[in-house]
């Protein structure tokens, strides 16, 4: 983290931002070894853990660089509301993908605040933004890669699901390249009303 952060806003979705350099690959790899020590993916059935309230330290951390983050690039409407609010974030969710294993279009539980983060590690994939009031076929897709932190707030919050569709046998294709699935993880962060 530092000058070398680099914010992009999403255009066509108002409050979708995305870094893709937010974690180094030292601190990408110090965090998934401290996620798989929880012992939450030791059977290969459990795909997702969930935590409220006091979060794992790696958790609060990673929470204390999104507010810095945040911060330093000063992130219209964001920063207004993420930067005082204590904690940033109270719930966490780790989602464990397998090749061929994705999720469906949803827009996130009204039980939680405005101002969402994910940060997604190991496999690249393809987020879809969707309209949810809308039966149009407009998306917006957004390549996930290891390392980067999307926010979503206001518009990109409530007025777009967002799904990833890794189907089996399936592909996702970014820039006329296929993806080559491998296992992803992402962490949700999130503040409960
Ligand atoms: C959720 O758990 O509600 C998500 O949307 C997770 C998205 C992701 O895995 O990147």
């Amino acid at each position: 983290i530092g000058e070398s952060t680099v914010w992009e806003r999403v255009e066509e979705i108002n409050g979708l931002w995305l870094c893709r350099n937010f974690l180094s690959i030292a601190h990408q790899s110090d965090l998934l070894s401290a996620i798989l020590n929880e012992g939450w993916f030791v059977e290969e059935s459990i795909n997702q853990a969930m935590r409220f309230g006091n979060l794992p330290s790696w958790a609060t951390e990673l929470s204390d660089l999104i507010r810095q983050t945040v911060e330093s690039v000063d992130l219209p409407v964001l920063s207004a509301d993420l930067l005082w609010r204590e904690p940033l974030f109270d719930q966490l969710i780790v989602n464990l993908y397998q090749p061929g294993e994705g999720i469906c279009a949803h827009v996130d539980l009204l039980r939680f605040e405005d101002g969402i983060a994910i940060v997604s590690l190991e496999s690249p994939c393809v987020m879809r933004f969707s309209p949810a009031e809308k039966e149009e076929d407009e998306y917006v897709d957004i390549l996930l890669s290891p390392g980067s932190l999307i926010l979503m707030s206001g518009v990109a919050r409530y007025r777009w699901k967002h799904e990833i569709n890794r189907k089996q046998n399936g592909f996702q294709v970014w820039e006329g390249e296929e993806i080559d699935q491998k296992r992803r993880i992402s962490i949700t962060l999130r503040k409960l009303c």
